[in-house]
């Protein structure tokens, strides 16, 4: 699979602090030309917060963009959307078991053992990271750095998402380094987090990001 560029993460945690929300995030998003949403929400799936993941689906739906869902194989089904998993969820095999074989399955690795093994597993993309420095995650994996991913891309063939302290201004040396993507949480969040702020810093990802592409093999 192709991915968009530019993978953002809308965690509800962050947009909460923000006093912001999924669906606000994600329309401005897919307003400002998002091609790709996750939705990350590790707290309780009540009730509200899937109707608003539902909004949310609704929303990519309309405008063709792809929707993955972390962590949940089964929110993931109902709203018809792809999932992420990480090294402690369900195995890739018995994720891919419940989503059947079309839907999209991306898988989190944080070194190289984790990332070999990912390219044997039914995946469809694999993250690898943190790349930086990240303040959005608990119990964050060592950093990696930008050389390690270099060492590291050759060992998966799918496409490779970075993940982790991704800024405007190291996003240029992570796709350089061999990611075919970059998710983004923080780095996507303006302060005010306001509608408006949120379409803006998406453009403005997405204009840096164009034309970007990977070195083929043998450049750098
Ligand atoms: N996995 C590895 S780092 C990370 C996740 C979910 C958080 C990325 O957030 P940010 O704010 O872009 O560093
Ligand atoms: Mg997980």
């Amino acid at each position: 699979m192709v991915l968009p560029r530019v993978y953002p993460i809308l965690d509800t945690e962050s947009l909460a602090r923000r006093s912001s929300s999924l669906s606000v995030a994600a329309a401005a998003f897919l307003d400002a030309g998002a091609g790709i949403l996750q939705i990350r929400h590790k707290g309780h799936w009540s009730r509200d917060v899937f109707g608003e993941a539902e909004l949310v689906a609704h929303l990519a739906r309309e405008a063709g963009a792809i929707l993955i869902v972390n962590d949940r194989a089964d929110i993931a089904m109902l709203l018809g959307a792809g999932l992420h998993i990480g090294q402690d969820d369900l195995s890739p095999r018995d994720a891919r078991r419940l989503t059947g074989p079309d839907a999209i399955l991306g898988f989190s690795t944080h070194n190289s053992v984790q990332l070999a093994a990912a390219g044997g597993e039914p995946v469809n993309y694999v993250a690898f990271g943190p790349v930086f420095a990240t303040a959005s995650k608990e119990n964050p994996d060592p950093v990696t750095g930008t050389a390690e991913l270099m060492r590291v891309r050759a060992l998966v063939e799918q496409p490779l998402v970075a993940i982790g302290g991704i800024t405007l201004e190291n996003a240029r040396d992570t796709l350089a380094a061999g990611a075919d993507s970059v998710a983004v949480i923080s780095a996507l969040l303006p302060e005010p987090c306001t509608s408006t702020g949120l379409r803006k810093r998406m453009e403005e990802w997405l204009d840096r990001m164009s034309g970007l592409t990977r070195p083929a093999a043998g450049e750098t």
